[in-house]
């Protein structure tokens, strides 16, 4: 990998295989995943590339499209479901690109490494329609057509581009040559696939809070109404332990409702 490319641990982890879309596996996660960038920067044929294998014979402007791949992590076999969402890179159909932001987990913003202009509209263009359409997904860049000789791209300067815009990978490829793009959709799917483990990770640590704000509320009622009970107990006085009883559990159920609402609100 060139110094100026980068993986972040967000986007490492597990090597991925695409399976044949009629096998009957079935998939554990499922995630969105839309490529933008200038007009003519390669995205359709590095889909082609990854998804079929093969690179297109010409070219054909894209309006819309998008694949459904069924991806197999090579160590745990878990299976993963990818929508692919290949967009139009040309201006008038800008409208229609915009719809196929939504709800997406992941976006690749492409340049061409023969156009420094298309790296020029990452700043222009692609990252703040990104930010604005798809404000939750992570973004890898990625530089396209990396087998032209002579690239045109000052590698620095996409370094560089690639951490402004919080870029959780950077990396080229070529999809004539399959250099790097395996790599590039491996790093897509850890992206997905670790954002989403560790979502899961806080949902249930946050359950585990409010289970404890619920125990630590329970005993606070035990203790209260124990204390309670010990003050009755002191003064002694005649059914003062009946009394003490109905007061203390009063109390408590007051108690609770007022500690378990603070708590619950201080966690969600
Ligand atoms: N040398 C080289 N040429 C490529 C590579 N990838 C794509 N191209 C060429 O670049 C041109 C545009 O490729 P596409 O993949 O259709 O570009 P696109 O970004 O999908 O374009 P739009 O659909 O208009 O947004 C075609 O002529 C491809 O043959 C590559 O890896 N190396
Ligand atoms: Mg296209």
């Amino acid at each position: 990998m060139s110094r100026y490319s980068y993986i972040t641990p967000i986007a490492s982890g597990s090597d991925y295989e695409v399976l044949n879309n009629d096998s009957h596996a079935h998939p554990t996660l499922q995630f969105k995943v839309v490529i933008v960038g200038d007009s003519g920067c390669g995205k359709t044929s590095l889909f082609s590339s990854y998804i079929r294998g093969s690179f297109p014979s010409s070219y054909e402007p894209t309006i819309f499209e998008n694949h459904r791949t069924i991806v197999e992590n090579i160590k745990t076999h878990e299976i993963l479901s990818a929508d692919l969402w290949d967009t139009a890179g040309q201006e008038e159909y800008e409208r229609l690109r915009r719809l196929s932001y939504q709800d997406s987990n992941v976006v690749i913003i492409a340049y061409s490494v023969d156009a420094p202009e298309s790296l020029l509209n990452i700043h222009e263009v692609w990252a703040p329609e990104v930010m604005t359409y798809a404000p939750h997904a992570s973004i890898l860049l990625v530089g396209l057509k990396s087998d032209i000789p002579n690239p045109q791209v000052n590698p620095a300067n996409a370094y560089n581009v690639a951490q402004s815009i919080g870029a959780v990978a950077h990396l080229t490829c070529s999809s004539i040559q399959m250099f790097n793009v395996n790599e590039l959709f491996d790093s897509v799917f850890n992206t997905a696939y670790n954002k989403e483990t560790m979502k899961k990770h806080h949902e249930s640590l946050s359950n585990i809070n409010k289970n404890d704000a619920y125990i630590s509320n329970n005993n606070n009622i035990t203790s209260s109404s124990k204390k309670n009970n010990n003050i009755n107990n002191k003064n002694n006085s005649s059914n003062s332990n009946e009394q003490s009883k109905s007061k203390s559990s009063d109390k408590p159920s007051k108690r609770f409702s007022k500690k378990g609402k603070s708590s619950k609100c201080t966690i969600l």
